[in-house]
């Protein structure tokens, strides 16, 4: 029998709720279902361990942990960070009312592969770190006794993806844990880890949504029971829309497929980036003999339509959309990807603040609150599984690829936020290095059937969204047939960072649209590293400079923005994040982050968010990024430096310490001033008017002057030092003395003489200033400060590069010196010897920072230093002098 309810809003909202309530009165209104996390009280060890297995194994001595969870902090310090098992074990003491209930394990996520056990059985295992999955544990659970609930995970599997990629496999159970009971009759919640309830929104328009609603009713009681299956539909506003209700008879033990279609909701108010309403679903299980709540399970709902153009973009409810979008990984040093759900949420905040309004959630599935914070918020998403570089030849590979991609689509197929799902990145990266003519061919092959595998799989759990796979910028990916596979594609383009020059990023995506016209496209990376303590006025690619990273956004923006086939871009990334196997300036990080690892805005955030936000005033001195200024300064007089400005302000006013030094019309939300620094500690003011309102920001910053030439007044005091072989000032976070770029020596003043410049992006040991180490002058013969008579210290930066590294640094092509050689020289000091024959490989090793100090009294009017090779060539990494007495 099914009754049929519709009622419509709002002249019909009181009586709606007259109904609901006649049914229910007689008793509770509360669902029978229990929900509550287990994070606390669990014990942890690192290691094999099976004796663990053991109820009554002692596990004293193990670690008093609580989750979220990750045992891989190491991978901040160490490339080869823990890849094992680790073992949790905690107790479980049930309330005595749950007796007679079903009752249910959840993770949320454990990193790769869990194993688990109550008093000592074997429950069950789930195999994939991203994806929630959940047990039912009834029959293992004792009510009179404590349990002991054991979990094993391994996060080295190499049969689970992802087994390649730029980032850390953080190992532990690091989301919730949960524990939930719910009563004989409920809805199937092992159902690859989703709760088993599943809405689509079949036809929307502005006139009116239609809404369906699908799941599994399971009885797990011994005899029959009478049930109604009851929808109600909650407007955003609150009130009740309508209520659907069904009686349903199942036997014992039995399960039962249901699918009800609401009817149409008129005038429903559309979900958009800029108005997420969201409808709540609320689907009960009543239970007609005990006139009783049983089960209840409440969702969100969003009503929207899609579709990609590959002349136009991107269409959302029948309007263009430019996808504003960033990818986000999951960590935050130090501590890996143990993160609380307020944290996630302050990374959507932080996102949102920005203007993006679509997120690539990359590389992998992420934690229930980013895609609730996604609906809320507005943002549209493409969630993906970690297929990553290479499809290994690995059995059971491909079936857990598939199995964690049927989970995710279950596990967030109710957010109306995501529109995409996605399954492969940049799957011929590694498998090309790796593999060259026939060899790759075997490769190729599984890969395309990998692909189509999961083409299928997401189109038969999902065929309302648009199915996508990101592709580095190579043609192979046209060649092989990949690109033909899903719905659209993505390009994860780096021209002018990995290789040649920013403006070959507009000539690809031109490309690819003259040779493929009919396929709508998505920039799924771009990105650019940067480090705080490097800056310059000459930004060059892979200098690691804030400048650089500005400079190539200020480049890529527009381009996305005015190409109208490219439907959308997702920068790379919105954090810094672990990349264990990284080196390069920030070793252990991937720096191309628009914020910090501790989400501290760097400057480039504000020039998205001056481009993206045009309902708020945005100015932003962008020199936060860099307070402690230093420059070479000409007899006394002002050194001008350049100072940025993002703002969505037509026109900027900029001063220091109270004087203007102009005004400036933004061009690509940014206005650019030579401003004259003379004081130590001047005070930036910047001015302009939004919509009739004048806006202001303002920034103390210091200014350290160093003079071009040296004398007996401003020598006191100072420390000279050179960052030798770079263009980039150097700012150390620890002594927070710059290094200045490297000069010629000119007659009156200092520099070096002779040599090339030369580095590296191998990790430099024993220092945490890397990239002073990291930069060089090969082959000079000396360096020279024409100074008064007295007493200096003179200290010299050596490291080493010239062996060839057998670094596995994620580097996509690009490599440090390749060259194999043992350097050793003499060095003098105004002409005498200091070093007869100094080797800073033997020293203190390759890749390693070595720094010596000389006390020199000088009784002639230089300073001057000779390198002279005995072996190899002479080199020099940084200088400092100091004038003594
Ligand atoms: C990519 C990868 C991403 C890397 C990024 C980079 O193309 O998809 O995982 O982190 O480049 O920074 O090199
Ligand atoms: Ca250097």
């Amino acid at each position: 029998m099914r009754i049929f309810k519709h009622i419509h809003k709002p002249v019909c909202r009181a009586i709606a709720t007259i109904i609901i309530f006649s049914i229910l009165a007689p008793s509770s209104l509360y669902a029978q279902r229990e929900i509550q996390t287990i994070n606390d009280s669990w014990k942890f060890r690192k290691g094999e361990c099976t004796a663990a297995l053991d109820s009554t194994f002692k596990d004293d001595e193990w670690e008093d942990i609580y989750l979220p969870h990750t045992w891989n902090t190491d991978a901040y310090t160490e490339k080869d960070y823990y890849r094992g098992m680790g073992w949790y074990r905690r107790q479980i003491i049930l309330p005595q009312d749950w007796i007679g209930k079903q009752v249910f394990l959840k993770l949320d996520a454990a990193s790769k592969a869990t194993c688990i056990y109550i008093n000592g059985k074997k429950v069950g295992e789930h195999t994939g770190g991203y994806t929630a999955s959940t047990l039912n544990i009834t029959p293992f659970l004792s009510f009179n006794s404590p349990n002991m609930l054991v979990i094993r995970v391994d996060n080295a599997r190499m049969d689970i993806p992802p087994i390649s990629g730029d980032f850390t496999f953080f190992g532990g159970i690091y989301r919730d844990a949960w524990l939930i009971a719910v009563p004989s009759q409920h809805f199937n919640l092992t159902n690859h880890g989703s709760d088993g309830i599943f809405i689509t929104t079949p036809r929307v328009s502005e006139q009116q949504a239609t809404l369906s609603i699908h799941g599994e009713i399971r009885n797990d009681a011994r005899e029959k029971a009478a049930l109604e299956l009851v929808h109600s539909i909650y407007h955003p506003d609150g009130t009740l829309l309508q209520t659907q209700k069904q009686f349903i008879q199942l036997k014992a033990g039995e399960t039962r497929n249901f699918d009800s279609n609401i009817s149409p909701i008129l005038q429903p108010l559309l979900w958009t980036p800029e108005t997420p309403y969201l409808y709540r679903v609320e689907t009960t299980l009543f239970n007609c003999k005990t006139k009783s709540v049983v089960d209840q399970s409440n969702h969100h709902t969003g009503f929207r339509w899609f579709h990609f153009e590959s002349n136009k973009g991107f269409f959302l409810n029948g309007k263009p959309y430019k996808l504003r979008g960033i990818c986000r990984h999951q960590d935050q040093k130090p501590i890996g990807v143990a993160l609380t759900d307020e944290m996630h949420r302050r990374d959507m905040k932080l996102m949102k603040e920005m203007g993006a309004n679509f997120i690539r959630i990359s590389h992998y599935p992420q934690d229930d609150a980013i895609i609730e914070m996604c609906d809320k918020l507005g943002m549209l998403a493409w969630e993906e599984i970690p297929v990553i570089d290479i499809v290994p030849d690995t059995p059971e590979y491909a079936e857990n690829c598939e199995r964690n991609l049927r989970e995710m689509i279950r596990q967030h197929y109710n957010h109306p936020s995501i529109i995409t799902w996605g399954y492969m990145n940049e799957i011929l990266l590694v498998a090309q290095r790796k593999h060259k003519g026939d060899a790759l061919k075997p490769v190729l092959e599984r890969t395309l059937a990998l692909a189509r595998r999961l083409e299928n799989a997401l189109k038969q759990e999902d065929p309302t969204r648009i199915s996508a796979m990101a592709f580095h910028g190579s043609n192979s990916y046209n060649e092989t047939g990949l690109s033909q596979i899903t719905d659209i594609v993505g390009w994860n383009l780096y021209q002018g960072w990995y290789g040649g020059d920013v403006t070959g990023f507009e000539k690809f995506l031109a490309e690819q649209h003259r040779n493929y016209p009919a396929r709508p496209m998505i920039v799924s990376e771009y990105g650019a590293g940067s480090d705080r303590r490097l800056h310059t006025l000459a930004p060059r690619a892979f200098d690691f400079s804030i400048e650089y990273q500005q400079k190539y956004l200020e480049h890529y923006l527009p381009v996305l923005e005015e190409t109208p086939y490219v439907c959308g871009g997702t920068h790379w990334n919105f954090i810094d994040f672990s990349s264990a196997l990284r080196d390069e300036s920030m070793p252990r990080i991937n720096n191309k982050g628009l914020v910090y690892a501790d989400r501290t805005p760097k400057d480039v955030y504000y020039y998205y968010k001056a481009a993206w936000r045009s309902d708020i005033p945005v100015l932003h001195i962008a020199s936060r990024d860099w307070t402690r200024r230093s420059g070479v300064q000409q007899e006394g007089k002002p050194v001008m430096l350049p100072v940025k400005v993002y703002s969505n302000c037509p026109e900027v006013e900029l001063f220091i310490d109270g004087t203007s030094v102009g005004k400036k019309k933004t061009e690509n939300f940014t206005a650019l001033f030579e401003v004259p620094f003379l004081r130590k500690e001047p005070f930036l003011s910047a001015h302009a008017t939004y919509q009739g309102k004048p806006v202001t920001d303002g920034l103390r910053v210091g200014f350290t002057p160093i003079p071009d030439r040296l004398d007996k007044t401003n020598l006191n005091g100072l420390e000279l030092a050179v960052n030798v072989g770079s263009h980039c000032f150097f700012t150390s976070d620890e002594s927070h003395l710059t290094w200045v770029p490297d000069q010629p020596y000119t007659p009156g003043s200092w520099g070096y003489l002779g040599g090339k410049e030369a580095g590296t992006q191998t990790e430099i040991g024993l220092t945490t200033d890397g990239p002073l180490f990291q930069t060089l002058r090969n082959g000079l013969e000396g360096y020279r400060f024409d100074v008064p008579q007295g007493v200096y210290e003179v200290e010299l930066l050596f490291t080493d590069i010239y062996r060839r590294n057998s670094s596995t640094a994620y580097l996509l092509g690009r490599e440090g010196q390749q060259e194999n050689r043992e350097n050793a020289f003499r060095i003098t000091i105004n002409g005498k010897t200091v070093e007869d024959a100094l080797s800073p490989c033997r020293t203190s090793g390759y890749f390693r920072a070595l720094r010596k100090k000389y006390i020199v009294d000088n009784d002639t009017d230089h300073l001057e230093i000779k390198f002279h090779a005995r072996s190899g060539n002479s080199f020099l990494n940084g200088i400092k002098i100091r004038h003594r007495n």
